[in-house]
């Protein structure tokens, strides 16, 4: 159970907008972070800041021990099997990226085919584009049926002998879905293609655990899961990360560099140049204690029942239609929706006013916006400290846009 009163762990939560109580119904954009969060950065600046992996003072060794105790803390949280399978990044983005430059670059040669899915964010689909167009490969996709699941039927005509990877979401940041990861992996692997899972919506929001998918790489973002922006983590099987090419070129990320070559360091290290975010790693794993505290499996529940209260409301008010999977077992709390005779846009500022924080736009993904026959649509998205009050703001804020934006007559007829 996740009590109401964990919104007070959240100062932002506290404070009022256009007068009103704010709800916040954006985590899937980015989450909110808890005070213990904000204390340990600032604890971090204030007692000792120093660069990691190269002092030899005091500072330094604290600095450097604890980054590589929130990466032993990353690690433990998604049961990665060694702490080194963990290369710190900007984020889900930047993991995906880096796969894509030093495994794609090493691995995919013309006429191979990359496998994505028409659901994926586009943080997973232009790097393969980008790829794909510098090897000579072909990317192919795996369509979703009218209910927002994927079409599992389809992808034993798509996986094929030249298929080399199958790049999909865990969980869809738009429709909610969460998909058959397991199966898919073990169909891919049969087919002899590795399988990259973008975790940003997933590793969040529900217990994940890499050696129970059977992927072979994992992406995520700490910024969605309570801790600061600017970090995140590619996961890979060590083999693999061992025989990928280093990605960015630079400081401690080098074995021996002479005037014309240079030897690497072992993964991690070799794909971590230049100076790391220090301060938000290390802060990310006191995110990961807070969500921790709760349990994983608690947070899913508790999200869980406010997306099932939340459909069940968002059916209530006229006009508004709801994308997605109708059952919440096989769905998140990323609830996209449209209202009759609003553009989004207009839906998102209109609730603003009403102090309810949601997101409206093609949240990176164009195509999936684009087989719903859309170009947009309006977003809410749950975390541990919303609550069936926050859902009750969003439907009431739902009934002022349609007064709004419902022709008079069409009002005074129904
Ligand atoms: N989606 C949203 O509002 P970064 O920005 O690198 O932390 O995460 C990118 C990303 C990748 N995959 C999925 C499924 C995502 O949802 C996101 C981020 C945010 O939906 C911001 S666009």
């Amino acid at each position: 159970m996740i009590p109401e009163r964990v919104r007070e762990d959240f100062p932002i939560l506290q404070q009022r907008m256009h007068d009103k109580p704010l709800v916040y119904l954006d985590s899937a954009a980015t989450s909110q972070k808890p005070r213990i969060v904000l204390e340990a950065l600032t604890r971090y600046y204030e007692e000792y800041n120093a660069n990691v992996h190269r002092g030899i003072y005091f500072l330094a060794e604290k600095a450097t021990q604890a980054y590589e105790d929130a990466r032993v803390r990353v690690a433990r949280f998604i049961n990665a099997p060694r702490p080194e399978e963990i290369v710190f990044t900007r984020g889900t983005t930047e993991a995906i990226n880096l796969v894509a430059y030093t495994w794609g670059r090493a691995n995919i040669r013309a006429g191979d085919e990359i496998l994505l899915t028409e659901m994926e964010h586009h943080s997973n689909i232009v790097p393969w584009q980008l790829l794909a167009a510098e090897q000579g490969a072909r990317l192919r996709y795996l369509p979703f049926d009218g209910a927002g699941r994927l079409a599992l039927e389809e992808l034993d005509t798509l996986l094929t002998e030249r298929t080399k990877l199958v790049a999909l979401t865990h969980q869809s940041n738009v429709l909610g879905t969460i998909t058959p990861v397991e199966e898919i992996t073990r169909r891919a692997h049969a087919a002899g293609a590795l399988v990259l899972v973008d975790g940003a919506q997933s590793v969040p929001h529900m217990p994940v655990d890499v050696q129970a998918l059977g992927c072979d790489f994992l992406a995520f973002s700490a910024h969605k899961m309570c801790g600061p922006t600017g970090a995140g983590a590619l996961w890979a099987r060590y083999d693999l990360l061992d025989a990928m090419p280093p990605f960015h070129g630079g400081g401690e990320m080098i074995m021996l560099v002479q005037l014309d070559s240079s030897t690497y360091k072992d993964p991690p290290y070799k794909f971590e140049a230049g100076t790391p975010n220090i301060a938000d790693c290390i802060v990310w794993a006191t995110a990961i204690d807070y969500l921790e505290g709760f349990g994983l499996a608690a947070i899913r529940e508790h999200e869980r029942q406010l997306t099932r209260y939340a459909l069940a409301q968002l059916r209530e008010v006229r006009g508004v239609r709801v994308y997605g999977p109708e059952d919440v077992e096989q769905r998140g709390g990323a609830i996209a929706f449209d209202v009759q005779g609003a553009h989004p846009h207009d839906v998102a500022q209109v609730l603003d006013q009403e102090g309810i924080a949601v997101r409206a736009g093609h949240h990176c993904a164009q195509p999936l916006h684009r087989r719903l026959g859309l170009s947009a649509s309006t977003r809410a998205s749950l975390y541990l400290y919303n609550t069936p009050g926050d859902i009750d703001t969003l439907t009431r804020g739902l009934e002022v846009v349609r007064r709004l934006f419902t022709p008079r007559t069409a009002v005074r007829d129904r």
